[in-house]
């Protein structure tokens, strides 16, 4: 058993790959380049944006899920830019408008009340919310949980429903009722299923598929913005989930099953990564850390596996890290990035020596790209949800366990920047912690600083710009209560050159290098912003 330590390596962003295309930050030997990340997600966006239908949906079925997974790509990669998914200078603001419309006339109203003594009904309107494809409720649990991920990644909680039966009802509002399903349809009765979620509402034989996908919902509705709105989850529906979590995790007894997830507890174990990643998020989410004993149990298991050639149970499906046929397990990759993303980590190790997951997986995902943007078909999913696993995987789009804003800010040289760090446990506010701040990469690079988490679990740092223009870099660490260290996603600062500013004489030549340079940036983020129009 070991620990493992995040460390302040490499989060990628498109924000950061820019900073790549003008040279300010290292690459990455031996992985795939910020340049052909970003290259490879901007044709993959292209590619979905021109497979969305006439009514804003993606797909032939089970279209809420398929659209919620398309738009959640389109808000995040505008969260990373810097800018709100509604945004009409965003150029797949239409997308995620006619995405989210499709999916809010696709949402229905549930009567909830008390189940095994407690209520889920947070706001006590009586109601519900679930979602699925017009044609079928038999997925209804998988479309809700990722529908509420596309909701509540949209950075805007009070914007208010066009259409359908939610119509005049704000965002938030909706959110929270498709979170008092997702509570009222948790599997209640006291046996090995209780705490899971399985394809319809309080279905017996709950399963660690769909129970990743309604978990990651709620991961995004707690979190704060820009990952979600801050709502509220009953503290016993956590509590069941940490029964589920416990009833589904392979017992470690010396072989190679130990620490993963089983498909349905007690019943079907068929145990590989895809399901172990989710039961990594499962843990963050009920409060676990990289210290707690069944986190380090589940880590083992997904280093033991982490080299298997096939894709169940591992994610080197058709492995050939050399050639171009190598095709990794798209929804695997998607998994495990947001189980790791969750618990802050990193790095992992391998048969003794350290492996940064993202470089691998970022590598293999960029070079089994198709021709025309997409990705091929994974294992359990056509092209289409491939390349939405993806591109969520390559820019890491998963609600972090140490939140940092905002994300992405402009100010001119000479002022100053404040960052906020919240720090939540299973949506709890964790007051007292350090939390320690620092410019990585940029013209501040060196600036630090740390705070104590207030009653909110907030910590701030801020710092003058006096290093000239150019991007900074922040990430924020925190070291929890088991002595597991937290790393936040990467926080970018552009500073600007001041319009008042009269640059002295003798300063021309580096004031025209300066200018030059921002020139550059400017005209590449305009050609990133265009290029797929
Ligand atoms: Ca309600
Ligand atoms: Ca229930
Ligand atoms: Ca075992």
């Amino acid at each position: 058993m070991k620990m493992m330590v995040a460390r302040a390596v490499l989060a990628f962003t498109v924000i950061a790959s820019l900073l790549g295309v003008v040279g300010l930050t290292p690459s990455v030997a031996q992985a795939a380049t910020p340049d052909e990340i970003e290259a490879a997600i901007d044709a993959g966006l292209e590619w979905l944006a021109s497979h969305q239908n006439a009514d804003g949906s993606w797909g032939a079925s089970d279209r809420a899920a398929r659209t919620g997974l398309a738009v959640l790509k389109f808000e995040t990669h505008a969260t990373f830019m810097g800018m709100s998914p509604f945004d009409p200078a965003y150029i797949y603001s239409s997308n995620v408008e006619a995405g989210l419309g499709y999916i809010l006339d696709n949402c229905h109203e549930v009567a909830i009340g008390p189940q095994d003594g407690n209520d889920p009904d947070t706001n006590g309107n009586g109601i519900g919310v679930k979602a699925h494809d017009p044609s079928s409720v038999h997925h209804e649990m998988y479309e809700t949980g990722i529908v509420l991920m596309a909701i509540s990644a949209s950075q805007s909680p009070d914007r208010v429903v066009a259409s359908g039966s939610q119509t005049g009802r704000f965002y938030r509002e909706v959110a929270q009722d498709i979170v008092d399903f997702i509570a009222w349809a948790q599997y209640d009765a006291p046996n090995c299923y209780e705490g899971g979620w399985r394809y319809q509402a309080n279905y017996h034989d709950s399963d660690n598929s769909i129970s990743g996908y309604v978990t990651l919902g709620l991961h995004y509705a707690v979190s704060g913005p820009p990952w979600g709105f801050g709502l509220t989850v009953p503290a016993w529906v956590y509590t069941q989930l940490n029964t589920f979590i416990d009833n589904v995790q392979d017992s470690v007894d010396g072989e190679q099953s130990d620490g993963g997830s089983w498909y349905v507890p007690c019943s079907w174990a068929w145990v590989n990564i895809l399901k172990t990643g989710n039961l990594l998020s499962e843990m963050a989410l009920v409060g676990d850390t990289q210290a707690t004993g069944r986190v380090q149990d589940a880590l083992d298991y997904m280093e033991r596996h982490w080299n298997d050639g096939n894709a169940d149970p591992g994610w080197k499906w058709s492995w050939n890290p050399g050639g171009p046929s190598g095709q990794p397990h798209y929804q695997a990759c998607f998994t495990t990035m947001k189980g790791f993303q969750a618990l802050g980590i990193d790095e992992i190790e391998v048969g003794g020596s350290p492996v940064n997951w993202y470089d691998e997986m970022a590598d293999a995902i960029v070079k089994s790209q198709n021709a025309d943007g997409s990705w091929p078909a994974d294992y359990w999913g056509d092209s289409q949800l491939s390349t939405c696993w993806a591109m969520l995987t390559l820019q890491k789009a998963a609600p972090p366990a140490l939140e940092l804003e905002p994300t992405f800010d402009t100010n001119p040289v000479g002022t100053n920047h404040t960052v906020t760090a919240t720090y939540k446990v299973a949506g709890q506010p964790q007051s007292g912690v350090q939390v320690n701040f620092e410019v990585v990469t940029g013209p501040n690079a060196g600036e630090s600083g740390s705070d104590i988490t207030d009653a909110n679990g907030v910590a701030t740092f801020t710092y003058t710009g006096n290093g000239g223009t150019g991007t900074d870099s922040i990430v924020a660490t925190a070291v929890d209560a088991s002595g597991a260290e937290l790393i936040s996603a990467r926080a970018s600062k552009e500073w600007t050159q001041p319009s008042t500013a009269i640059p002295a004489i003798t300063t021309w030549g580096i004031a025209a290098a300066i200018v030059a340079l921002g020139a550059l940036a400017i005209m590449l983020r305009r050609r990133h912003a265009h290029q797929t129009a």
